[in-house]
């Protein structure tokens, strides 16, 4: 994406897009990140003169480089299944509460601590460990480091004291040497070989994403970074770290400006690009309009259930859930494409609840982000399922958070939070979806326990 950013203008145009996906190979599910890399250099050629390079992926994988920096092995997927039964094993040798403490991380099997736990030997052969976009800003500039609201998605980082967990990354055989020093998102990386400056942003892409929640000064609100993830919950100061957050499994992610994100990772549009995928379809707006017209909330599945993590055949788990908990499971692809849009919005109506309670805040209002503000049918569904209205947009709310913080970096006035997020509500188009009182949403939740 190439972009401009200040003072009263903000836009970001696609100048090159390119497919990526898990890469299935042996007993191994790897991403393509030579590819990765060829393409990113390919865009940044054809975006044409920038004042600044920034980069943002999704969160804790990582590519492991030898005393010469050079890579060691290709980074492995994070829904590759090498670490199934890693975060049991190691409970025992440091506990869920005392982890959370720590880290104030929610429990995913993928984190970036379990996956270098499941490297075993490995990592004996191992200089530093970077994760994704420090991988390629030091491939375009030759700096090292970790960006830190990438890096708090770890499990490896000290949320409240704002520094590598090194005694907690020793006692899980992880040597602290693989830790690279830290660095705040608006700071410069480095040169790229064309000169200009590479500034490193939110590199994590929900972190940049929720720079662009268009929230109004003084609102109650919650966001949803919707894409391949839904990214669910509220924007704190301090983490919250207290036992209930723990038994809700809420993470307590770092932000730009020091923000905390408590949230949850919600499964997300991933379960409908599987089914997809699955059906060899590609009509999307086709199958949405269709699942509009099937009857709502007519079979609803947990869609966290870790049986949806995975690749694989979704249409079938989805079958088998439904099954499961005394549902007739949905028949044909309007009826399946609906299912999952209103167990969705169904999670969401869960996680923002839970998230209000635990906080003791209210929510008047819900940002959607991301991809899923393009999808009418999941904005209102979700309206409906939480009982408040959403605002819709930007759609490209990671690539504005990215262009806005390396705008301050580069001297634009947008000095805080609130004065991007005004600039992004003057420019960007949003959508407002009022809730509708027609669907039982609380006893659909009811028949998800069987
Ligand atoms: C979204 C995301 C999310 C992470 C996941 C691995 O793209 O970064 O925040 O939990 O990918």
């Amino acid at each position: 994406m190439a972009g401009t950013a200040g003072p009263s203008t903000l836009r970001v145009e696609e100048v090159r897009r390119f497919p990526n996906g898990g890469v299935r190979a042996g007993p191994a599910l790897y991403w393509d990140i030579l590819g990765l890399y060829r393409e990113t250099l390919a865009g940044i050629g054809d975006a044409g003169r920038v004042d600044g390079i920034g980069i943002d992926s999704w969160a804790v994988d990582y590519g492991l480089l030898d005393e010469r920096g050079a890579l060691l092995g290709n980074p492995v997927c994070y829904r590759d299944s090498r670490t199934d039964g890693v975060p049991a094993k190691l409970a025992a040798t440091i506990p869920d509460r005392e982890l959370y403490d720590i880290t104030g991380l929610q429990q995913l099997p993928f984190n970036t601590l379990y996956q270098l736990v499941s490297e075993g030997d490995r990592l004996t052969a191992a200089a530093t460990m970077l994760l994704i976009p420090d991988l390629l800003n030091y491939w375009l500039t030759g700096s090292i480091g970790a960006e830190r609201t990438n890096a708090s998605t770890t499990q490896l980082y000290d949320v409240r004291a704002r520094t590598w967990a090194t005694s907690l990354a020793s006692r899980a055989g992880i040597p602290p040497r693989l830790l690279p020093p830290l660095r705040d998102p608006g700071t410069i990386v480095g040169e790229a070989p064309s000169g200009v400056p590479v500034i490193a942003v939110g590199s994590h892409d929900t972190a940049s994403a929720v720079v662009a929640v268009p929230a109004s000064p003084g609102t109650n609100f919650a966001y949803i970074s919707s894409g391949t993830w839904s990214l669910a919950g509220l924007e704190l100061t301090a983490p919250q770290l207290s036992d209930a957050a723990l038994a809700a499994n809420f993470t307590n992610e770092g932000g730009v400006d020091g923000t905390i994100r408590f949230l949850r990772n919600v499964m997300g549009l991933w379960v409908l690009s599987e089914t997809m995928r699955t059906w060899s379809a590609s009509d999307l707006p086709g199958l949405l309009s269709a699942a509009a017209g099937s009857p709502a909330l007519a079979a609803v599945v947990d869609i966290d259930a870790p049986e949806f993590l995975p690749p694989g055949d979704m249409p079938e788990r989805i079958a088998a859930a439904c099954r499961a908990t005394g549902q007739r499971p949905p028949s044909g692809r309007a009826a399946t494409v609906r299912c999952i849009v209103d167990s969705l919005a169904l999670a969401h109506r869960r996680t923002i609840h839970e998230a209000a309670t635990l906080t003791g805040r209210s929510v008047d209002v819900v940002h959607i982000v991301g991809g899923g503000a393009r999808n009418e049918l999941l904005c209102q569904s979700t309206a409906d399922a939480c009982g408040v209205p959403v605002l819709a947009g930007p759609v490209e709310a990671a690539a504005l958070g990215n262009v806005l913080v390396q705008a301050r970096a580069l001297g634009e006035d947008l000095p805080d939070l609130a004065a991007m997020r005004a600039l992004v509500r003057e420019t960007q188009e949003i959508r407002r979806y009022e809730p509708r009182g027609t669907a039982d949403w609380a006893a659909a939740e009811a028949r998800l326990r069987g």
